[in-house]
């Protein structure tokens, strides 16, 4: 269960603040000292779940590569609400993440609106490593920090009607200026099946490298899904919409003859314009891809009966 703690260690922007402070166990663990009647009342407070990283790893999902240093997947990103370019770190802290609505709507029992602090309050975290692979072939090994979508999609308890899950990033275009390109459909949009999202390997990420995410990597929650190609994975998500209807995806109403629903990643079936077969590492090595991305072992049930559909576009 996740700890809770005064507000006082409840800065709007922790991420921003040295880490030393912020993020020191033993001063978390004073802290619980200092409150045991809080804690023990559970009471819901903003920031809470950020004071108490790192969380435990889990290792149900073995990786077997090094993960990759910190350093260069925090400078090395697609967000393109902040420009086309890799390196958006700089340009991404505009975003503002406290407060953030997060509402989860549709066909669902209980619809509501939260604050992200209060939904991730909510949840029990931990951290996983994944791999990582982006449509245009670079690769990533990651440990975010999070908790399993299908904890949300059961918060939400969606009707029998519901078969996909929309996910939708925020749109400010005063805030994001890539958002001011009017050619591109924003709000960023994704969508998975409901079969998919209740698939254990589908992650809400809230953290990575034992810290809140960055802005630059999809604060303050964004979605994993490590089977699929990287631009399914939704940053800075503001609605999660439960739908009868397949959602159609930011690069998917771009350019569907490029990006599909599914994308889900396989070496043999090469992208309009390149080869799928082998990645490249933010280090630097060419590796070979494998099929879902090494996950098929836990994914590729979904997809049974599902033959006729573009399964990896
Ligand atoms: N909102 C939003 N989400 C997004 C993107 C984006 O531009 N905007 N880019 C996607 C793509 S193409 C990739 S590869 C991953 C990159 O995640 P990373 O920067 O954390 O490695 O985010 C995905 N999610
Ligand atoms: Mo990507």
């Amino acid at each position: 269960m996740p700890l809770h703690f005064p507000r006082s260690w409840a800065l709007p922007e922790a991420s921003a603040t040295p880490e030393s402070v912020f993020f020191n166990r033993r001063s978390v663990l004073k802290a619980m000292g200092a409150a045991p009647l809080l804690a023990s009342a559970g009471a819901l407070l903003p920031g809470a779940a950020a004071a108490a990283y790192p969380y435990p790893r889990t290792s149900t999902y073995p990786v077997d590569r090094p993960e990759t240093p910190e350093k260069l997947a925090t400078n090395y990103n697609n967000f393109y609400e902040f420009g086309t370019s890799k390196y958006v770190a700089d340009a991404a802290q505009a975003l503002k993440t406290s407060p953030w609505k997060v509402t989860i709507d549709g066909l669902v029992e209980k619809p509501l609106t939260l604050d992200a602090d209060e939904l991730i309050g909510k949840m029990a975290l931990e951290e996983r490593v994944y791999r990582f692979r982006c449509v245009e072939a670079w690769s990533a090994v990651i440990p975010w920090t999070g908790f399993p979508l299908a904890a949300l999609v059961k918060l939400a308890a969606p009707t029998s009607a519901a078969k996909y899950v929309r996910f939708e990033t925020f749109l400010d275009s005063a805030m994001a200026f890539g958002q001011r390109q009017f050619w591109q459909p924003w709000p960023y949009i994704e969508g998975v099946t409901v079969a998919e999202a209740m698939n254990d390997l589908a992650f809400i990420a809230t953290g990575a490298y034992g810290k809140p995410l960055p802005k630059q990597m999809g604060a303050p929650i964004r979605l994993v899904l490590p089977w699929k190609y990287g631009f399914k994975s939704i940053k800075s998500i503001t609605k999660i919409s439960f739908t009868d209807k397949r959602p159609v995806s930011f690069w998917e109403k771009l350019q569907d003859s490029e990006y599909g629903f599914w994308a889900n990643v396989n070496p043999q079936v090469p992208h309009p314009r390149w080869s799928q077969a082998s990645e490249r590492t933010l280090t630097g090595e060419r590796v070979a891809t494998q099929l879902f991305n090494g996950y098929g072992e836990w994914v590729a049930g979904l997809y049974t009966g599902l033959q006729g559909e573009k399964l990896y576009m």
